[in-house]
């Protein structure tokens, strides 16, 4: 296991200041799975790190944000994590950093948790789940710096079983008051919401509730959710969004040009972004 030995993080207007820097608020899934990326890479020593490696070396100018899911890693085993922590050390210091990992639990647990992501493995973020509440929330905002980004709406079908309820005697679906609660538990600088690109019908009622918050909006690409409608209903006067697209960019080729390919993919989706920077900022 390696250790980390550098407390990083991110301040909100730094990440703005890349968002305008690079005209780009895109965020790259590094969704690495070894049954998916190029034959000829099988031959590295560490196949999942010369990948990201290599995705990295060529989407780095075109997006603000990596955000490796821990999915694709801890089905790996110790191997995995490792590998994840080799591109945690290569993804320069200036990109902000998500890990996907959708945690929360009693406080003690969560302190843990917000160690190994923010000590250990040197993340800017992590995503949390609201469900078991603010004491589970809490323990993570108390790392000087790091951010929270709560699920809210998510961009998968099954989000609406909970998360579309309507709450009894109130005008409010679930995720809405998750969103109006949860905000006072932390601030603009070190609270963020997921709103799935899927949704993005929805944003401009949830801008109402959270207008000055980033937003993580994941289901661009692979997930149909359009890019257009995300920025149009979801920007706010700093941007205020991060945009996922995984599948899209990282497999746009399986082949060995999977770097130019994927290349092109960020840059064409940084130039569509750049559009609607200037149209909506
Ligand atoms: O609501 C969410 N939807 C979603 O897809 C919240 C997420 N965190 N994600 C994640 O974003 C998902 O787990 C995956 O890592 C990524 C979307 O990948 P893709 O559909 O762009 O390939």
């Amino acid at each position: 296991m390696r250790l980390f030995l550098c407390y990083k993080f991110m301040t909100r207007q730094e990440l703005i200041g890349q968002i305008k820097k690079k005209n780009s608020f895109l965020c790259v899934g590094l969704d690495t799975d070894i049954k998916k990326i190029p034959q000829h890479l099988l031959k590295a020593k560490d196949p999942v790190f010369e990948f990201n490696k290599q995705i990295i070396d060529a989407t780095v100018d075109y997006c603000v944000a990596y955000k490796p899911n821990l999915a694709f890693y801890e089905s790996l085993g110790s191997k995995g994590l490792e590998s994840l922590e080799k591109t945690m050390e290569y993804i320069p210091k200036d990109i902000f950093t998500i890990a996907d990992a959708k945690r929360g639990d009693i406080g003690n647990t969560s302190n843990l948790y917000a160690r190994a992501f923010f000590e250990h493995m040197a993340f800017d973020s992590v995503t949390v789940a609201p469900y078991m509440g603010e004491d589970s929330v809490l323990p993570f905002l108390d790392f000087n710096g790091k951010w929270v980004i709560l699920l809210a709406l998510t961009s998968n079908k099954g989000s609406a079983d909970f998360q579309d309820l309507q709450i009894e005697k109130s005008s409010s679906k679930l995720y809405e008051e998750v969103l109006r609660k949860s905000k006072s538990w932390g601030n603009i600088e070190n609270l963020m919401f997921v709103v799935g690109a899927t949704k993005a019908e929805k944003l401009k009622e949830i801008r109402k509730i959270v207008p000055d918050h980033f937003l993580l909006v994941p289901g661009v690409g692979a997930q149909g959710g359009s890019l257009k409608d995300v920025s149009k209903f979801g920007m706010n006067k700093d941007c205020g969004l991060l945009v996922n697209s995984s599948r899209a960019i990282i497999y746009a080729s399986n082949g060995k040009d999977f770097t130019s390919k994927a290349k092109e993919e960020s840059m064409k989706v940084q130039q569509e972004m750049g559009e609607y920077l200037n149209t909506y900022l």
